[in-house]
């Protein structure tokens, strides 16, 4: 028989004694207690008080179903404020991560919403008065959502670099020159501030014949607290 840890027994020994506690105690039983196929999938400060917030996903539909839902459960103090979205030929873990891109206390959540044969459109959710709700993507877009892509002829993502100020985000999109220049790319980034108008686009450039080997480092997203894509 194993040796057992004094640590997880002593952990043991708490669980035995919260025994005694209300069964009903959501904050110890986390955000996706009695939920079927949830999963903590983060720990991230949410509601922006300095604490991290334990973060659920639960998915209805089949891996890479036309249409299903993602579920999105926040553990807030003793409540779960929950939001869900659809989504459609999505295949693989749907959760992305957590980042602060509007520069407002907490942080976005993001999860995957579409797939394409190469792009992705992620959704982001963020805590405005106590409720989950849409934190769109800056510029014109598709339904809101975050798009990456990464193909041979359209590269795709969003950048936010440490130095960057609170709210900053920059969309960075190329398509392959067409022949006899096809061995580069036409590329622009746009730069985006979020303000109480929401977001503003602050600044474009424009790279008229970027070589493919930069554009390709431009593709998925390059922010603190999210996957690549
Ligand atoms: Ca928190």
């Amino acid at each position: 028989m194993p040796r057992i840890p004094s640590r997880l027994l002593a952990l043991g020994l708490l669980v035995t004694g919260a025994a005694v506690l209300p069964a009903s105690s959501a904050q110890a039983a986390g955000p996706c207690s009695g939920v079927a196929r949830c999963h903590v999938v983060a720990h991230a400060d949410v509601d922006g008080d300095g604490t991290p917030d334990a973060v659920g996903l639960a998915r209805s539909g089949k891996d890479g179903a036309a249409h299903g839902t993602a579920t999105l459960r926040v553990q807030l103090g003793s409540r779960v404020v929950r939001a869900t979205k659809p989504t459609e030929y999505w295949y693989g873990p749907l959760w992305q991560g957590a980042a602060d891109v509007d520069g407002r206390r907490g942080a976005e959540l993001f999860f995957g919403r579409t797939q394409g044969a190469h792009a992705e459109l992620f959704q982001s959710l963020t805590l405005r008065a106590g409720r989950l709700v849409t934190l769109r993507a800056p510029g014109r877009g598709y339904q809101g959502l975050w798009y990456v892509d990464s193909s041979v002829m359209y590269v795709g993502g969003w950048l936010r670099t440490t130095s960057d100020a609170p709210g900053v985000v920059r969309f960075r999109t190329a398509y392959r020159n067409d022949p006899p220049n096809d061995s580069d790319f036409e590329g622009v980034v746009k730069t985006f501030r979020w303000t109480r108008d929401g977001w503003v686009r602050t600044a474009i450039r424009r790279f008229p014949h970027a070589s493919e080997d930069r554009v390709s480092r431009w593709t998925g997203f390059h922010v603190k607290g999210l996957q690549r894509f």
